[in-house]
């Protein structure tokens, strides 16, 4: 492990912003390199070592894995499922020519590890929505869940012809308070919290039943972290395993919170994103990531709810005293 040297792709994303941390304390900040198109703008990220990289820049890329002798990239940079519905050629080309270039210079310059970060979004409304399995109908039917389920694909075409070790997850919509979504359709989840803690009302953009599999933050990266250090003969799946925690609907997330808040309110007032959260899975059969590598995740909704209230409110508290 000291010996590695970790190149991270969008890295000041809502994941990024998280899991460039938990590498520099696990590998040392002086061997990891957080990536992204424009500079972190202040916060822990800021502090390590950061380099602009557009992931369409093939050849600045293969610069900097020379530069800093990279054995491991976290390829993290994509256009999300609401955002890349705006422009579906452009999230097309993002997410693909980034993810051909990333495969290539890692093939070429003998990376020994890749990790290419999947989503529920590879699933669609053929699929068996309660308790989804690993192997089932696909049929994404949004661009970002196309180009991820072909980025599976292409994993383990690079696993099987290149022998390039990538490994690759589905998360489910993860909720975090240190760095806002970046346009999901799951990020309801992570908004109504913001406004919970203001003591707005929330104006929700999915129905109140709509159930989606969710996980939070520390879940997520305990189970990329997980994943990538463990033994090669325990990955059995070299396109994307299932990964599971939890599942609930917004009117449930919205009680929760008033367990804390008992006067917040909320409205729903569904948009253009209730037409692909309908055609996700509610809930995830994680079976395979339990038995091949251990998987268990640790937050309930109840525990994530508190802990993210907790963590709002500190925020707030500290940007008031700088004001005051
Ligand atoms: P995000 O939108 O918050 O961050 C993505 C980052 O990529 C941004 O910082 C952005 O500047 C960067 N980026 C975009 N285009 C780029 C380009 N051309 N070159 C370099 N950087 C570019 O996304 P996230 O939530 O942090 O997601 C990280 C990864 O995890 C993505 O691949 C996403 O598909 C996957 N994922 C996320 C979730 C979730 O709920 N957050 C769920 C499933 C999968
Ligand atoms: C999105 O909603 O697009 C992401 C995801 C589940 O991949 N949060």
């Amino acid at each position: 492990m000291h010996n590695d040297r970790i190149l991270i792709t969008g890295a000041c994303g809502q994941l990024g912003s998280e899991l460039t941390l938990a590498l520099r304390n696990l590998y040392g900040e002086a061997n990891v390199v957080a990536t992204d198109l424009t500079p972190p703008k202040g916060g822990e990220i800021a502090e390590g070592i950061f380099e602009k990289l557009d992931i369409l820049d093939g050849e600045q890329m293969a610069t900097l894995v020379r530069k800093y002798k990279i054995t491991q990239i976290y390829h993290l940079a994509a256009i999300l499922s609401a955002a890349g519905e705006k422009n579906p050629k452009m999230a097309w080309k993002v997410n693909m020519d980034g993810t051909f270039n990333v495969f290539d210079v890692a093939v070429e310059q003998k990376v020994e590890k890749v990790y290419f970060p999947s989503s529920i979004a590879v699933f669609g409304p053929n699929t068996p929505p309660n308790y989804t399995p690993q192997y089932t109908i696909m049929n994404p039917r949004t661009v970002y869940g196309i180009s991820k389920l072909a980025g599976e694909r292409w994993c383990k075409y690079y696993f099987d012809n290149y022998q390039l070790d990538v490994r690759s997850l589905r998360y489910p919509g993860l909720i975090s308070y240190k760095t806002p979504p970046g346009g999901g359709t799951t990020d309801y989840a992570v908004d109504i919290f913001y406004k919970a803690v203001a003591k707005q009302p929330y104006q929700c953009f999915l129905k109140a039943d709509t159930y989606l599999p969710m996980m939070y933050m520390p879940d997520a990266i305990k189970a990329t972290l997980d994943l990538m250090h463990a033994d090669f003969d325990k990955i059995k799946l070299r396109g994307g395993y299932n990964l599971a925690a939890m599942s609930f609907c917004p009117s449930e997330l919205a009680t929760e919170i008033r367990h804390y808040e008992p006067d917040f309110q909320v409205s729903y007032v569904p948009d253009f994103r209730q037409k692909i959260a309908d055609s996700w899975p509610q809930s995830i059969d994680d079976s395979k990531a339990r038995a091949d590598w251990q998987w268990k995740p640790d937050y309930t909704i109840s525990m994530m709810t508190q802990d993210m209230l907790h963590n709002l409110k500190l925020l707030q508290n500290q940007q008031e005293e700088v004001l005051v």
